[in-house]
């Protein structure tokens, strides 16, 4: 077969794999893997320092289909290139990380082919997409990531860290807000590290992108300052190359390709037409389709001979050199520069350096106290001192989080000096959360802040960092009503119950100061899960540890922080972050007057959830039912630890604008009331 020839089968070996596997899974999105085929055939087999048999590789080129619906050209190509199955310990498993089973499996459960990219569960992916824009947006992170990994670790000589991002869009990626965030952030920090494809087909689930998108995409990424190119036809190989190549060479922005398509390429009938979209072709057009390519019209799943050998040839000859080269270099590496190698492999394996939680402080008991955000600037000081690749930033929110870092060489991260540690995110939360997310998924420790309040505006990340196991946190201040003035708009009610209802996220509210630094030292520990801080602005009384239980119970999620003497509670108080002192104010009272009371401190319902039967029972003791919930937040779900029959202080409408001491009276955060309630529970009055 000729060369030519055989780049044409290749290519329409990803077409029919395709069509083929939506076509048996009666379901899925065959046209734009059929459209999109001989480009993601270019990046792959001819561009992209990628090694199938070391998905994992830290100095790999990154592909990221952020048109997550177009899955089967992403499992199509990790299946033809052989690309190994790697386990959570990084440990390669020595068999294939998508089978042509898994492929005839697409969308059944347990195969390795799902319907869209999930980071974890596919080796190969390298973040999970489907809602559109999440994509391209972790991959600014990704971007972010290699500057500053290339800004800490290259030397002369070495360069250790100098891989590109693809990331491969469609019209709902640039009609999403957050692709609009991600790609001003982009532009600004001249990420030319970064090169997004977009597949301009004019069709969307709803036809024509007439009836709702007739901007100028190209116009509007000029603006952000992007390098933009086009493609006038994705069936042209040598052009895309070409774009590529001119991407590789433009420094200081990162670049926009446009590239004409026709979704469906190749049907007869369904061709440029939404159908195409999201629907199997059906059997009959699935053979005009095949005619039209040449190929066997009733041959299903059919990889022609030589085609793994073709791919082999090229992205698996190519990447198993630059793997190997860069695992010599890395070798000469270690020898000159130790420690630097050993960070990297720590980090690769989300390990903390020895004597990270060295310094972490242990504040006095004060009754005045210290707010929670304020407890927090001093733990993330210590610990982005103590860890190199610990870093992060604020939705322009900085100076009122306090996560600015401001020790000294902590530095900012800008276009010029990608080696600081303060990233500036601008007022674009959402696009924070994926960018965290992204360099979370190069290995970087990361954290992201904004109000409480505006995790709402983040949400669709957290919950993507949820599911691909992540370790990224996200640091939100002004937790409750302690934003007084400021009203309705800025007072968080839903938010903890909304963020506590994401499998896998670890939502933390510390209630002093030392909590907080427990909570940090707890959060930093974690591998695979994403972690969201929920922290005070105003001051919270620091409890005195020598009369109440240690802050290490925080590790816990929730623990007896203050007790009847002896035990043996008969109602029990359970309270998190800021109202954790105004329930020791209660139970001081309810002590005096002989009824005997429990506090418990309840940072994390999730740490809780997850410890033995025994030790909640010993928190919760399920003879006592006398129970009082007290929290600046939604009642909603406090049912699952006070009961049926217990009070829950809390909120049920939004908050108000006025002073913190108005508001607290306003909606019953007051000893008295805590007091009335636990009375109440014990029918006294
Ligand atoms: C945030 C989000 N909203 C909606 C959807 C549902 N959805 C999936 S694909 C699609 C249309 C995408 O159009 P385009 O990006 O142009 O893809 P093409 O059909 O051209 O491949 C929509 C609305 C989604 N996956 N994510
Ligand atoms: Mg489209």
């Amino acid at each position: 077969m000729s060369d030519e020839k055989m780049v044409q089968t290749a290519i329409n070996t990803i077409r029919t794999l395709s069509i083929d596997a939506v076509q048996q899974a009666k379901s899925g999105h065959p046209g734009t893997p059929m459209a999109l085929a001989p480009l993601v055939y270019t990046i792959w087999n001819r561009v992209m320092r990628f090694d199938p048999q070391d998905p994992i590789w830290p100095n790999r080129d990154r592909f990221v289909l952020s048109n997550g619906h177009a899955s089967m050209l992403l499992w199509s190509v990790l299946h033809l290139t052989k690309t190994q199955a790697v386990d959570a310990d990084y440990e390669t498993l020595g068999h294939p990380s998508v089978s042509l089973d898994d492929i005839r499996h697409f969308r059944q459960l347990e195969s390795r082919a799902p319907g869209h990219p999930e980071y974890h569960w596919v080796s190969g992916v390298e973040t999970t997409t489907g809602p559109l824009g999440q994509g391209v947006a972790t991959s600014v992170g990704m971007g972010i990531a290699q500057k500053w990994l290339a800004n800490r670790y290259n030397r002369p000589s070495f360069e250790i860290f100098d891989y590109n991002i693809y990331a491969i869009c469609g019209d709902g990626c640039m009609m999403e807000g957050v692709a609009s965030e991600a790609a001003s952030l982009a532009a600004h920090l001249e990420l030319d590290n970064l090169c997004w494809i977009y597949d301009n087909n004019h069709i969307t689930i709803e036809g024509s992108t007439r009836i709702a998108f007739t901007e100028d995409v190209e116009a509007r990424f000029l603006a952000y300052g992007w390098n933009v190119l086009r493609v006038g036809d994705a069936n042209d190989l040598e052009r895309i190359e070409h774009a590529v190549d001119i991407f590789r060479k433009t420094k200081e922005r990162p670049t926009f390709i446009v590239l004409d398509s026709h979704i469906g390429y190749g049907s007869p009938h369904k061709q440029d037409t939404a159908a195409a979209h999201g629907e199997p072709l059906g059997d009959d057009e699935v053979r005009l389709t095949k005619r039209s390519y040449g190929w066997p019209e009733d041959a299903k799943f059919l990889v022609p001979d030589g085609v793994y050998e073709h791919f082999a040839a090229g992205v698996g000859a190519r990447g198993a050199k630059a793997r190997q080269q860069w695992n010599e270099l890395f070798a000469a590496y270690r020898a000159k520069y130790p420690d630097l190698a050993t960070e990297i492999e720590q980090m690769q394996r989300r390990e903390l350096p020895a004597g990270w939680d060295r310094n972490l402080p242990v504040f006095p008991a004060d009754p005045k106290g210290i707010a929670g955000r304020d407890a927090s600037a001093k733990a993330l000081n210590v610990l982005a001192q103590n860890i190199p690749w610990f870093l992060g930033g604020s939705a322009d929110l900085g100076p009122s989080n306090k996560t600015t870092l401001t020790y000294e060489g902590a530095g900012d991260f800008e276009a010029g000096s990608p080696g600081g540690k303060n990233l500036h995110f601008g007022i674009r939360e959402h696009a924070m959360a994926a960018t965290v997310n992204g360099m979370s998924l190069s290995k970087l420790r990361p954290f992201g802040a904004t109000f409480f309040i505006f995790s709402d505006y983040a949400r669709p990340a957290i919950r993507l960092s949820a599911l691909m196991e992540l370790p990224t946190i996200f640091v939100f201040t002004h937790d409750a009503m302690g934003d007084g003035e400021d009203g309705p708009t800025h007072q968080p009610v839903e938010q903890l119950a909304s963020l506590r209802a994401i499998p896998g996220l670890v939502t933390l509210r510390p209630g002093d100061a030392n909590e907080v630094v427990e909570a940090y030292r707890y959060i930093v520990q974690l591998r695979h899960e994403p972690a969201v801080l929920a922290l005070s602005r105003q001051p919270l009384p620091t409890l005195d540890r020598s009369k109440y239980a240690a802050a290490s119970g925080v590790a816990r999620g929730a623990y007896v922080l203050a007790d009847a003497p002896g035990g043996n509670p008969e109602v029990i108080l359970i309270a998190s972050g800021s109202e954790v002192s105004l329930a020791i104010e209660a139970h001081e009272q309810l002590l005096a007057e002989g009824i005997r009371s429990r506090v418990v401190s309840m940072p994390s319902w999730d740490i809780f959830d997850h410890q033995t039967q025994e030790y909640r029972d010993s928190v919760l003791p399920p003879k006592v039912t006398g129970r009082v919930a007290v929290e600046q937040a939604s009642t909603f779900g406090w049912e699952r630890y006070v009961g049926t029959s217990g009070r829950i202080i809390g909120m049920k409408t939004f908050g108000a604008s006025a002073p913190l001491k108005e508001l607290q009276r306003k909606f019953g955060f007051e000893p008295e009331h805590l007091v009335a309630a636990a009375k109440e529970q014990l029918g006294k009055k």
